[in-house]
């Protein structure tokens, strides 16, 4: 075990290098004790507490110690035994207080009193709220069967209690943020490895990173991996991105790609590594499938031909493949996350997958790695059959390959909109805010105008909540009890996290699984949710009995395991048991066994191809916000290529009005070398419609409302690439 070992801190040393006296075990998942020593009075009184949580600033779970004063939250630090986030919390973890105490948090249930959209808000008790969630389920369950209800869950411990209780309730409509990210990805990867891969970043030797942001864009540990590998262990770092973001500028070259073009340059690799033979045969014949299927595939595909599509010179595709085939297998296509970009997005992909198949790297140091089991027990239950009910899902079939437990957002919205094949009614959404994150931001207003009820859970009155009927307010991260989680992240060790409160729960906030619980009750389906959360852990940790120890004392549990060579004597879950360079299953679909190129619809004269992406500071829609983090950077601007703006009579700071096929906003352009002439950026999460959210709304411009919402045509993943505006100066600067 490579990194696991590396985490030399002990317990003692943890309270020698922080200077602690003295520890104190306190009740409720307080695990280091700060006791001053009162010389003076000669007592010893207690000034501060320690206690462990996860971040849930974003989607990571960075471990972390709160430092709590007087029952107040005065310091978040990084958890130095958290091996995943290399004893890192970045600058939104930090911000995490902001969010606790910010004064635009909601307070109280709230129900619309005005016009949807206008603001109007009555207080409410929780019993009523409670009672009147239950009985608009009731309504519509009767009206439209259970399937009329839909569900949208985002990236949280808590969340699988909203699928779970969509599923005893009845509906098969539950929608979460994968399908606005990363489906077409873990699509591409599981039906060429049979599963989704972790990158094994720090021990790798050459890394080409087609769009993905690493150094902006933080995934815990590659973000931290990447810089360590290059800065002390000769990783080369190669990436295409149309932007000049933060990792373009530290990586060893970056080649401004021509947007949707990354399948065309794959090709050219593939072409070269296998007309040079640069592959290792015996592991390919071993181990893949399809490689003569691939090899006259991609005779057609030159590297001057891949050159002259994606507009990066063909001396370069031709060295980088060499340099990635020499150091095979220590060299990787880094797979990515968000893939939420083209019509194709799963064929991209899978040249991707494919061309790490010819760097036999799966598997091996520095390749792409197998997930590891971390031992969570999951806890079943046998959902009720309801005779009167839809038969599936309502975006059934929109896409050959969906995934049944997910859907598509997209594609759920333009079914609910038509009422194709049913009627939904009813929207019960948590944690997630499709108004900012979801494209077509008209769609998603529509949708919520025709619901006869809809219930927001969060922690702001965020644009979702802003159009919704019932507004429920939750508890951060920092003030609720929360399932065991598992996660992995290659050399960095499977592991668990949870947590407990580390300050009481502020105002009349309470956590969505209570809120469940007791519509659950209402609707004589409480005995799904007769236990507490903490009676869930313990059927969690049925089959690791550390795990609890571990937790109390460490703030994380690892289950050893090995890290290479999982596959040895394994077969992979797909249909030839081996890597898939050719895709059988897709061949009898009908779909490309093999990535076959189109290129993409070009941008006409005075036209821009619009491109999405995100900067260290913010969380999709939900820290542009934050006190803390809103200074750093108060709204967001165009980028926009000097030669372009020129053209339009456009200067740095004028502002501009962007316009789309479905909607328009207003910002400052910032004129900038570091985005290719055709193209142009915004960042996500401000223009918001909600007065609730005081720092953002109505500053700059919102994304989502210019953001056409095409999809990936095999999974149903958004595809926000494949949106052209143009930009026209308002008022010079
Ligand atoms: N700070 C921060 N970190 C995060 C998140 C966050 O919101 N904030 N979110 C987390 C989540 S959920 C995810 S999914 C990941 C996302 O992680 P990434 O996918 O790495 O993040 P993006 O910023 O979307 O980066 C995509 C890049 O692709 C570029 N691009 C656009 N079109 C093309 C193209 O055709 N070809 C190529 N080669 N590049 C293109 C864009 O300019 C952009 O820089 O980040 C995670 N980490
Ligand atoms: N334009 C554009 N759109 C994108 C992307 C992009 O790069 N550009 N990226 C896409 C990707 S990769 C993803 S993963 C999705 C993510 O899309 P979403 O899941 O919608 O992500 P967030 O905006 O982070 O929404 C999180 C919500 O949770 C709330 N929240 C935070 N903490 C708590 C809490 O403790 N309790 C409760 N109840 N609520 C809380 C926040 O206020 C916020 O409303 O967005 C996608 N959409
Ligand atoms: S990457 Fe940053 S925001 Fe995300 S969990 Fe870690 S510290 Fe929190
Ligand atoms: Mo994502």
């Amino acid at each position: 075990m490579s990194e696991c070992s590396e985490l030399k801190l002990t317990r003692r040393n943890f309270f020698k290098a922080t200077g602690i006296a003295a520890a104190a075990s306190l009740s409720g998942g307080t695990v280091l004790g700060g006791l001053a020593p009162d010389v003076h009075a000669g007592v010893m009184a207690p000034e501060w507490e320690s206690r462990f949580s996860a971040c849930d600033m974003c989607f990571n779970k960075c471990g972390l110690i709160a430092r709590v004063e007087k029952g107040r939250v005065v310091k978040l630090d990084p958890n130095p035994k958290f091996s995943k986030s290399r004893g890192m919390l970045c600058a939104r973890g930090n911000a995490g207080i902001a969010q606790l105490y910010d004064a635009d948090r909601l307070k109280y249930p709230l129900l619309r009193a005005g016009k949807r959209g206008e603001g109007k808000w009555k207080r409410i008790p929780w019993d009523e709220a409670i009672g009147l969630a239950a009985e608009k389920m009731k309504a519509i369950r009767d009206a439209y069967t259970s399937c009329g209800y839909l569900f949208s869950a985002g990236s949280d411990m808590q969340s699988g209690f909203v699928s779970r209780f969509a599923e005893v309730y009845g509906s098969f409509n539950v929608t979460s943020h994968e399908s606005l990210c990363l489906i077409s990805n873990n699509r591409a990867y599981l039906d060429t490895y049979g599963e989704v891969p972790f990158a094994d970043v720090i021990n790798s030797k050459y890394i080409l990173m087609p769009g993905a942001n690493r150094f902006e864009a933080l995934v815990t540990p590659d973000s931290m991996d990447l810089m360590t590998a290059m800065r002390d262990r000769g990783c080369k770092l190669v990436v295409l991105d149309p932007r000049y973001t933060k990792t373009a500028a530290l990586a060893d070259e970056w080649h401004p790609i021509r947007p949707g073009t990354d399948m065309a340059f794959m090709l050219g690799v593939m072409h070269v590594i296998i007309t040079e033979q640069l592959y290792d045969a015996a592991w390919l014949e071993a181990k893949t499938f399809g490689l003569p299927q691939l090899t006259g595939h991609v005779q057609q595909y030159t590297p001057g031909w891949a050159a002259e599509q994606c507009g990066i010179p063909v001396q370069d595709i031709v060295r980088i493949a060499r340099e990635m085939a020499a150091a095979a297998p220590q060299a990787m296509v880094y797979p990515g996350r968000r893939t939420s970009d083209y019509a194709n997005s799963t064929q991209i992909r899978r040249s991707f997958a494919i061309v790490n198949g010819l760097l036999a790297n799966w598997d091996r140091p520095g390749g792409l790695l197998a997930a590891r089991a971390v031992g969570l027990k999951g806890v079943p239950y046998d959902p009720p059959w309801y005779d009167t009910n839809q038969s599936d899902r309502i975006d059934a079939h929109m896409a050959p390959m969906m995934f049944d437990h997910e859907g598509s957002f997209v594609l759920t919205r333009d079914a609910v909109l038509a009422a194709k094949p049913y009627p939904v009614k009813g929207w019960f959404v948590y944690k997630t805010n499709p108004m900012a994150t979801a494209p077509n931001r008209q769609k998603t207003i529509a949708m919520a105008e025709q619901m006869d009820f809809s219930v927001v859970v969060d922690i702001a009155m965020t644009d979702t909540a802003h159009m919704a009927d019932l507004v429920l307010p939750a508890p951060s991260y920092l003030e609720r009890t929360d399932p065991a989680s598992g996660l992995q992240g290659s050399s960095a060790c499977a592991c668990v996290v949870q947590r407990d409160p580390v300050v009481k729960a502020l105002y009349e906030s309470r956590p969505v699984f209570d809120i469940l619980k007791d519509i659950a009750g209402k609707l004589d389906l409480g005995e799904f949710f007769d236990f507490s959360i903490e009676e869930y852990r313990q059927k969690q940790f049925a089959d690791l009995p550390g795990a609890a120890k571990a937790l109390a004392d460490d703030g994380v549990y690892y289950n050893p395991s090995k890290v290479y060579g999982l596959y040895e004597g394994m077969s992979h879950k797909t249909l030839s048991q081996k890597i898939e360079l050719f895709n059988q299953r897709y061949a009898e679909m009908g779909l490309d066994p093999l990535p076959v190129y189109t290129a993409p619809v070009q941008p006409s004269h005075n036209q821009f191809r619009l491109v999405v992406g995100r900067n260290a500071y913010f969380t999709h829609g939900s820290t542009q916000n934050n006190a803390l983090l809103n200074e750093l950077m108060p709204e967001n601007t165009l980028w926009l290529h000097p030669d372009a703006a020129k053209e339009l009579g456009i200067a740095d700071g004028d502002v501009v009005e962007v316009t789309s096929s479905v909607g328009r906003g207003e910002l400052k352009a910032s004129l900038t070398q570091g985005i290719l002439p055709d193209t142009v950026y915004m960042l996500t999460g401000f223009g918001a419609l909600s007065p609730g959210l005081s720092r953002v709304h109505g500053v700059g411009a919102s994304i989502s409302a210019l953001l056409a919402d095409g999809v990936d045509i095999i999974t149903g993943n958004a595809a926000m690439h494949e949106t052209f505006v143009t930009v026209t100066r308002k008022v010079a600067s």
